[in-house]
């Protein structure tokens, strides 16, 4: 056991508690925290020992990032008795799925956790009590410290995403990979890949191979577009698992469907092929709601995506179907419903869907910006009503290509300016009248590319707001102050630089 507080016997008691050790700045801010004043010094000799096949996971992905920075060889080793960094995924601790112990002192380290998953999400917290420059990508000098902590810990919410629009501008395998290697290190454990709009269509669909071949080429602004083969999705469903992350794949109807549209004349009311669209409004397009061919069209589309995704959603979209009428949207998601359904899957979808009796293993994200019983928050509290759980992703809070200001560069502006401190400052089961802890999944942040078409431009957007969702997502809500929450977010700063990340400078945020 770690002496908890190093300080003399002739101390007054008050002194005592001021000389407290000082607690690691950690991101998401775990349930319970105590910072013992020792370090465990990570050697040369180290090694990362499983106590069960269960732990290899999480100790091979530990030993390789670390190998990269500080060059020690960090053998993982499988053993019920050597010490080091141990990991031990023995189903004790009570603490759920995702839950984790971490204690550190100066004679070894112990992650301790029912699940692999629990390891994973405790192995970021660990990454965290390393120096920053443990974060680099190339050899550095050591000394390796681990700052000495008992952490005990646990999510607030079940649901923890980020969603990437790969339909407005193409982004590759590795750069998605990337992305999610990011939010990761955040806890994130939801990835919600927009893969079609209006301007491109981003997944082969074995029967329907025109979607590719020609909904594929175009993206905002005419550039090349692009998509991914069964085999890449297949590789980033994989990835993402590896990470203990949950991919949703979202083909979005009936509205934002111009690519689809351009690719198949049938797919249209008149049977006439619409053009390629490379603008950025919305709001345009609808599926024929009508058509028969329609349903078969998403029943193969819906098949073939059930079939390469293990998790449980299929995401339909839903939102703005403005060219769509109101019944024949409300027809239209009933049955698309049933196909999901049908191929085993529950339906997701964006708030609007919640008009369309959705049934109760559906979930409605929230993305209007409005609040309390403001018009426009009907639709999340008509899903609170019928058990659809809500995710929530509000656009003036969580949406990261919203501009930080008016002198931002890139993104847009519709829905708000959104600093640092408006990405934190709000509580998911507060926002809205009517919905409440229960009826809330958990949180979402997500980035639309019409304005984003570098790794660059999505980690300028991404990076310092969503750690900020990602906290708000696993967090105990008691307690969390921007005021405090800022200090951590800082610490931050040098860890995203030594990765090369390429972060907005908040003036909001003290970084060091
Ligand atoms: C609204 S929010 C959209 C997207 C745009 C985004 C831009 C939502 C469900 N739909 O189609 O890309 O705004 O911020």
């Amino acid at each position: 056991m770690a002496v908890l507080v190093a300080v003399s016997c002739l101390a007054p008691v008050r002194a005592q508690a001021d000389q407290r050790p000082a607690a690691p700045r950690l991101v998401p801010a775990p349930v319970s925290l105590e910072a013992t004043g020792e370090a465990y010094a990570l050697r040369p000799g180290t090694r990362i020992v499983v106590r069960s096949a269960a732990g290899a996971g999480a100790a091979s992905y530990l030993a390789n990032l670390l190998r990269r920075s500080t060059g020690y060889a960090l053998p993982v080793v499988r053993s019920e008795t050597e010490d080091g960094i141990v990991l031990d995924a023995t189903g004790l601790t009570g603490l759920g799925e995702e839950g984790y112990r971490l204690d550190v002192g100066a004679t070894g380290v112990l992650l301790a956790a029912d699940t692999a998953q629990g390891l994973f999400r405790g192995v970021q917290t660990l990454r965290q009590l390393l120096p920053a420059k443990a974060e680099s990508l190339k050899v550095r000098p050591g000394p390796w410290p681990i700052t000495g902590v008992h952490v005990s810990d646990t999510p607030r919410f079940a649901y923890r995403g980020v969603m990437l629009d790969v339909a407005r501008h193409f982004f590759t395998v590795d750069q998605v990979k990337h992305y999610i290697d990011l939010a990761a290190a955040y806890k994130i454990n939801m990835f919600h890949l927009h893969l079609s709009d209006d301007q491109g269509w981003r997944i082969a669909i074995r029967s329907r191979p025109l979607l590719t071949r020609i909904g594929g080429r175009t993206s905002v602004g005419g550039g090349p577009g692009g998509h991914y083969t069964q085999a890449d999705y297949s590789e980033i469903v994989r990835y993402a698992r590896s990470r203990f992350i949950t991919l949703i794949p979202e083909i979005d109807t009936p509205g934002h469907t111009n690519a689809a549209l351009a690719s198949y004349a049938s797919l249209n009311c008149d049977g006439r092929r619409r053009a390629p669209y490379t603008g950025t409004e919305v709001g345009f397009s609808s599926l024929c709601t009508g058509k028969d061919v329609t349903y078969r069209f998403l029943d193969a589309v819906i098949g073939e995506l059930a079939r390469l995704t293990p998790g449980p959603y299929i995401n339909i979209g839903g939102d703005e179907a403005k060219s769509t009428k109101r019944a024949d949207y409300r027809r239209f998601v009933a049955r698309v419903q049933k196909i999901v359904h049908a191929h085993g899957k529950s339906m997701m979808g964006w708030e609007e869907i919640a008009d369309a009796r959705p049934s109760a293993d559906s979930v409605a994200e929230h993305w209007n910006p409005v609040t309390g019983t403001q018009e426009g928050t009907e639709l999340a509290r008509t899903a609170a009503r019928r058990g659809v759980k809500i995710v929530m992703a509000p656009a003036d809070h969580a949406y990261l290509d919203m501009k930080y200001t008016a002198a931002t560069k890139l993104g847009q502006d519709w829905a708000a300016l959104v600093e640092a401190r408006r990405a934190y400052e709000w509580d998911p089961a507060k926002l809205i009248t009517g919905v409440g802890e229960d009826d809330v999944l958990g949180v979402e942040a997500p980035i639309w590319t019409e304005s984003l078409r570098t790794v660059d431009d999505l980690e300028y957007m991404a990076y310092p707001r969503l750690p900020g969702i990602a906290e708000i997502g696993w967090s105990p809500a008691k307690g969390r102050s921007w005021a405090e929450y800022r200090v951590r977010l800082a610490a931050q700063g040098p860890r995203w630089a030594a990765r090369s990340v390429n972060f907005h400078r908040s003036p909001q945020v003290p970084w060091p």
